[in-house]
């Protein structure tokens, strides 16, 4: 039996658990509590106030939410609105940090990096995106310097980015298989999901959708409305296609009677949850062979992947979906995906961390 550890996570500053506004970090958080509690451990989650996670105990904590990283510049100064709840979050830690045998940071924000070395108790980082500014990659660069091995990320893909790879722990992602139902025999439609702002690339899907003459359902947050709005000029059928931000039940119900994914990625996909999402269904991913997507993918099994922006490409992909296999789809989501195999890769995570400091 593992040592029980007392765990302290701490969420994305850019909106409370459940809002859609943390992507996908709000998932991958829900499912490693769920998947650390099934293994024994004491689970604490801060999050910003209005933040509701399943039976897990969540500290809400007030401020100013946090800009976006992904919508700032390389070289954007970073930004710290009044009353910040980043601050407020990470004050929380500081206070409490003894009731921890680690604490876990989730934000992609410089604070939390830059604090590290002020903290007695170990402040372990999954870095969820790739590199988007130099003031981040330094701040993940300092930690990688004096705390070797407290950096965890998705993918190698995503690693890389920072230019500090062999520092960082590989950890991937997982889905609570038991919330997606395969599907043998799908209708007509591809899915596109994820958040619908730029660097998501939902404009490539709709194209190459109309090239292949197969509909489109798209599923997501809106983010970026002004984007939205330049898409439906260019694609009257867009607003059709468009079925919101549904919860996991509603949203697997569409998504499995999908011929397959399409993932567009404009930007290095730190992981892309939803393409294990369609596996768990039984759907088949089809996605630019660009960061995240492209280690999951097994082409001409669960998938196709397609150079990244070709969208002739994605056409051609579409045309031999069947023949893929969409039983292997769901046992590749069973072996690699499952919230205990993410639980245990990041339990070893915690313990090499935790280990190092008892020798
Ligand atoms: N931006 N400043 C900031 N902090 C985050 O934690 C953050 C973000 N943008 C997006 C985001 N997190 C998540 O959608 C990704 O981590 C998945």
């Amino acid at each position: 039996m593992p040592t029980t550890r007392r765990l302290l996570l701490i969420s994305t500053p850019v909106g409370p658990l459940g809002s859609g506004l943390g992507g996908g970090v709000e998932l991958t958080l829900q499912n490693l509590c769920q998947g650390l509690r099934a293994r024994g451990h004491r689970v604490t989650v801060a999050a910003p106030e209005g933040s509701a996670l399943a039976g897990v105990p969540v500290v809400e904590v007030a401020g100013q939410l946090q800009p976006t990283a992904h919508t700032q510049g390389r070289n954007t100064p970073i930004t710290l609105p009044g009353d910040s709840v980043l601050g407020n979050l990470w004050r929380y830690a500081r206070q409490h940090q003894g009731e921890f045998d680690l604490i876990v940071n989730l934000a992609y924000d410089w604070l939390p990096f830059y604090l590290s070395e002020f903290f007695d108790t170990p402040v372990a980082h999954f870095v969820t995106m790739g590199s988007l500014s130099e003031a981040m990659d330094e701040a993940i660069r300092q930690v990688a310097r004096q705390f070797p091995g407290r950096l965890g990320a998705y993918t190698r893909t995503q690693a890389d980015t920072f230019g500090v790879a062999n520092t960082f722990v590989i950890l991937g992602s997982a889905i609570d298989l038991a919330q997606y139902d395969f599907c043998a025999s799908p209708g007509e439609a591809l899915a596109w999901m994820g958040r619908i702002s730029p660097e998501k690339g939902l404009e490539d899907a709709l194209e190459a959708a109309a090239m292949a003459q197969v509909p489109l359902k798209i599923l997501g947050k809106l983010e970026d409305a002004n984007y939205w709005q330049r898409l439906c000029d260019r694609f009257p059928e867009a607003a059709d296609c468009y079925l919101g931000f549904l919860p996991t039940a509603e949203l697997q119900q569409v998504l499995r009677q999908c011929r397959a994914l399409v993932m567009t990625p404009r930007w290095v996909e730190a992981f892309g949850n939803v393409a294990i999402e369609a596996l768990a269904c039984g759907v088949p991913v089809i996605a630019y062979a660009r960061g995240g997507p492209a280690e999951i993918v097994q082409p001409g099994v669960t998938g196709w992947l397609v150079p990244p922006d070709d969208v002739p490409g994605l056409a051609t992909a579409i045309a031999r979906i069947d023949q893929l296999d969409r039983q292997a789809c769901r046992r590749q989501a069973e072996t690699d995906y499952s919230l205990d195999a993410l639980a245990a890769r990041f339990e070893q995570w915690f313990e090499s961390i935790i280990q190092a400091l008892e020798r």
